[in-house]
């Protein structure tokens, strides 16, 4: 028996749409940050057949049991009752398949001593959900070709970054975000334009990054965020993720940018949205969230490690 913990995260330049040959690739190279406080907890343990509990609940998950087949068809490894539990709400636009995933690799590998190295291991969780290959590892991760394995950039300690979540609903999502990319990649006209920029986004984000340019950061991942949701919103049929208080948040958090305070916000397939600041910011960025109708909940996050074995 092994458990291990993982961590959303939030994508600054944003995976929407897969490249049409197998192993689950991304169209496009993104970046993320790894954040702290949201976790996922998965005990792997040796069982008769597979079992896999989502929150105490007996699921059949398609994903889960490809991801098992692919790993069986390369490793001997037995069946699994697996046990994954979010301390936050699932399926809902807070990346709980990332975390899922890079929980359950890390659990696997330790549990049958495959000897995997976070690489490694973020190829595997990839082919589970691509998002879940960069919280392997913490701070700032990239996922870019030519091996789709997710590499650090720079970790945690490179620019503390805080993240404020502002929860407009807790219910799951209605269109998978696998669903909704195969949508869009399908039927939006502009989805051909979003994968030609993307390269550039990339770079100048990771530019941002190094230089700790707040203001640079902030332009480019708005506008891959912005980029994203409008081909999402152009897809037949639409894809429309956001809420009255989403748009309210979004207001909000420029507004608060436009006064001086060091804040962006991203938004993922999902009603949420994510404030991101500079520590010092924290405070005012909750407050103001906080107190918008709609926004049922705030939840602060500052970066956070990569996947990780706590017991044994
Ligand atoms: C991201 N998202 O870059 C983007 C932004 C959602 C919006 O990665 O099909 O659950 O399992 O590879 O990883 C969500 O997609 O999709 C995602 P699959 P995944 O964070």
């Amino acid at each position: 028996m092994t458990t291990a913990v993982a961590h959303p995260n939030i994508a600054l330049v944003k995976y929407w749409g897969k490249q049409t040959k197998p192993g689950n690739l991304p169209a496009t190279p993104n970046l993320s940050i790894t954040l702290d406080t949201l976790l996922t907890e998965t005990t792997v343990t040796a069982a008769e057949r597979d079992e896999f509990l989502l929150n105490g609940r007996a699921v059949q998950d398609a994903k889960v049991a490809r991801f098992l087949g692919a790993l069986r068809n390369r490793y001997p490894l037995p069946a699994y009752r697996i046990q994954s539990e979010n301390n936050f709400p699932t399926g809902a636009g807070l990346a709980s398949s990332a975390s899922g995933f890079a929980a359950l690799m890390c659990a696997i590998n330790a549990d049958a001593g495959l000897n995997m190295n976070a690489e490694i291991m973020s190829e595997w969780a990839r082919l589970g959900s691509a998002s879940a290959a960069r919280s392997c590892f913490d701070g700032f991760v990239a996922l870019v070709p030519p091996l789709w394995r997710a590499q650090r950039l720079a970790p945690a300690a490179h620019w503390p970054l805080s993240v404020v979540v502002a929860v407009t609903s807790n219910e799951a999502k209605s269109v998978s975000s696998t669903q909704g990319m195969e949508r869009s990649r399908e039927t939006s006209a502009f989805y051909n334009a979003w994968v030609r920029a993307s390269g550039d986004d990339f770079a100048c984000a990771s530019d941002a990054i190094n230089q700790q340019d707040f203001e640079q950061l902030s332009e480019v991942a708005e506008l891959s965020c912005l980029k994203m949701h409008s081909i999402m919103l152009t897809s037949k049929p639409t894809l429309m993720y956001w809420n009255a208080a989403t748009l309210a948040c979004m207001e909000e958090i420029r507004r608060l940018r436009s006064d001086g305070t060091p804040v962006f916000f991203t938004i993922d397939a999902g009603p949420q949205v994510k404030a991101v600041c500079l520590p010092d910011a924290v405070d005012s960025v909750t407050q103001a969230l906080g107190g918008i109708p709609g926004v049922k909940q705030t939840i602060v996050c500052n970066l956070g490690g990569g996947a990780r074995v706590i017991s044994p």
